[in-house]
């Protein structure tokens, strides 16, 4: 269904994600994605109507009144960016109808297309705020008014729809709409050389691109990437055009969007996480389609220091509600973290498009750690409740809430989970990579002809992985197999014959080329232990707790599994726990089990203090996966542990 555009000078196979109905997902994944389309897909659409969403874009309805009011500082609401939650309600439900045809819901995002479509002026132009509530102040505030922002998920809404129905309405709606944006911003003269204070539409930009095989999609993303933070600053004379003082920002300078320089000499990752997450996807994106070394090089910097200084054990990111986002090194709040589970999707969209430059499971492990815990950790087991914060700790006050005034969480969950088949493989001429590992079906694109790859596994509960091969007739292509950062101990084989891995190795994949037949077999085989993991030093809340993990699983104690106050619990070396599988519990879940020792409070009489030390007595502990807690009765919840 897609046309991929090429691009002569690119050096390297770039890898393409495949389209979400190009995999048929099974086993751990399938039921997530099977909650989202049998709940979740549904009560998006019903929130956004009782929001008040359609009257909005609704052109034959009258201009409503405003219903969120503006923020204190006056220049923004939620409200103004209800496109995007639509744009990513129609994109969660286009995998969904495809996954399970749910003609009702297909009936009613059809209804909301239509509305777009009749909103759309002539020249292109598509925003229900500026058009219904705000006219005559298009491109004025790119900087704060998620102008673009909207676009792009729109767009994401369009390709998405287009892939999984074939309707392409809305594809013909924002490529109008793309092209519009493409007359108004660019380098030539007469153009503005802007870019959103909130990014996505880049990434978007390259989705459109890839679906259309329209170049210059492609080259208005590559504009924007490179236009952030370029002096004369946007911002600044975007300002100083509508009568503002620049330095009247309520985040004083522009690293809050990513903007206080070029991207091209960014190094520390600040500012608003889910932002920062979007533009080095769109980055990535980019540096992919043009064989940008540059850029990548600029992502790597901005990669390590995530990945060595500011990114939680869970895959979650961005500490402080303050800016929703990014503090000082190393300063990971367990309590409070915000690690808004938009941003821990946006690292999984950023590590999935820095593997468009070749595998390398550096990128892959990040990937696979937000998406089992930080990410679904945002959406009830049933597919009905959602978190916006994760912390890592809670009371028991923390708990899922149904809907929210900000509503950017829920569907951002519901369309990464629905389309999850998209992140486990990669395809490029004559190569196909595996990223994640589940039970699943997936007909690649090699170019040249189609592979089908099937895995049969229970991962992430067991690590035996089968992979059968199919393909027409023989042919030469290179499989690449990822070992992840965190297996010790992996073995692997085809057609039952041992293949050497650490020869095999680079960037942790297995590369396996060779004239592949239907039927050739391949067997991995990772060794899932139970780990305890420590903290760097300076990380002051973590000092002196471990965290359990296995496999790509954190783990978090719950106070209904276990006998005493969380903080009470010292937990014994990482060989002492047991993992169960529990078919009963959370839908289906390993636990670990161990003996641990406890402050003793037996002997304290009442007292509040004292100078003996606290006995120790001996309780069973149990610890769940983090994603699935607070999917019993709310308690407490705790995933730093007293080390032993
Ligand atoms: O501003 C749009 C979205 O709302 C952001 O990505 C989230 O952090 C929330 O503020
Ligand atoms: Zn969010």
């Amino acid at each position: 269904m897609s046309a991929l555009p090429s691009v002569d000078e690119a050096p390297r196979a770039r890898f393409r994600p495949p389209a979400v109905p190009q995999v048929e997902v099974r086993g751990f994944w399938g039921s997530r994605v099977d909650a989202v389309a049998d709940k979740t897909a549904d009560i998006l659409y019903q929130r956004c109507v009782e929001a008040g969403m359609l009257d909005q874009i609704d052109p034959d309805r009258p201009v409503p009144a405003l219903r969120i009011p503006f923020h204190p500082n006056g220049t923004v609401t939620m409200q103004m960016f209800w496109d995007s939650d639509l744009g990513k309600t129609i994109e969660t439900a286009a995998y969904c109808v495809y996954r399970k045809p749910n003609p009702a819901l297909e009936a009613k995002i059809d209804a909301v297309i239509d509305m777009f479509e009749k909103l759309q002026q002539e020249d292109g132009y598509l925003s229900s705020w500026y058009q219904r509530m705000e006219p005559g102040k298009r491109w004025t505030n790119l900087r704060d008014c998620h102008e673009l922002y909207c676009a792009g998920h729109l767009i994401e809404g369009a390709v998405a729809y287009y892939q999984a129905t074939g309707k392409r309405k809305l594809l013909d709606v924002m490529s109008r709409y793309a092209d519009h944006i493409g007359t108004v911003f660019g380098p030539n003269p007469g153009q503005r050389k802007g870019y959103c204070g909130h990014e996505e539409l880049e990434l978007a930009l390259v989705k459109l691109a890839r679906v259309t095989g329209n170049h210059k999609y492609m080259d208005l993303a590559k504009y924007m990437v490179d236009q952030r933070g370029q002096q004369p600053h946007y911002f600044d004379e975007e300002a100083k055009a509508r009568g503002a003082d620049p330095a009247d920002y309520h985040f004083k300078n522009y690293e809050y969007n990513q903007a206080h320089k070029p991207v091209r000499e960014q190094d520390k990752v600040v500012g608003h996480a889910v932002r920062a997450m979007y533009l080095y996807a769109g980055m990535a994106d980019v540096a992919t389609e043009y064989g940008d070394d540059d850029l990548k090089k600029a992502l790597d910097r901005l990669w390590d220091d995530l990945n060595s200084k500011r990114l939680y054990v869970t895959g979650g990111l961005g500490p402080s509600a303050d800016n929703e986002g990014f503090t000082s090194d190393y300063d990971l709040p367990n309590e409070t973290a915000y690690a808004e589970t938009c941003a821990a999707v946006g690292l999984a969209f950023w590590a999935n498009r820095m593997l468009g430059m070749g595998p390398n499971t550096r990128y892959a492990d990040a990937m696979e750690l937000s998406l089992y815990n930080g990410s679904i950790s945002g959406l009830s087991l049933d597919g009905s409740l959602f978190f916006y914060e994760n912390p890592l700790e809670s009371r028991g006050g923390h708990n899922r809430w149904k809907w929210h005034r900000c509503p950017c969480c829920p569907p951002n969950i519901g369309r990464m989970v629905a389309s999850i088949g998209t992140y486990m493989y990669g395809q490029a001429e004559g190569e196909v990579a595996v990223h994640l590992y589940c039970d699943s079906t997936a007909t690649l694109d090699i170019g040249s002809a189609e592979v089908k790859l099937t895995q049969d596994t229970r991962y992430p509960w067991d690590g035996a992985i089968g992979i059968t091969v199919d393909v027409a007739k023989p042919t030469r292509f290179a499989l690449n197999l990822r070992i992840p950062g965190w297996c010790r101990k992996a073995t692997l084989s085809v057609n039952g014959a041992p293949v050497d891995l650490k020869a095999a190795t680079e960037d942790g994949y297995a590369r396996i080329e060779r004239e592949w037949k239907a039927g050739d077999t391949v067997q991995l085989d990772l060794d899932l232990a139970v780990e305890q993991l420590h903290a760097h030093p300076e990380v002051r809340q973590d000092v002196g707790r471990v965290t359990l993990k296995r496999g790509p699983l954190v783990y978090c104690l719950e106070g209904i599994d276990n006998p005493l106050s969380l903080n009470r619990l010292r937990v014994p070396a990482p060989s002492s726990f047991t993992a169960n599988f529990e078919p009963g519990l959370l839908e289906g879940v390993v636990t670990l089990a161990a003996e641990a020792e406890a402050d003793a409070t037996g002997d304290w009489n009442g007292d509040l203090y004292r100078t003996a030390a606290p006995k120790t007595e001996t309780v069973p502990i149990k610890a769940v996966p983090y994603y699935a807690w607070d999917n019993r009765e709310p308690g407490e919840m705790l995933v730093w542990l007293r080390g032993g």
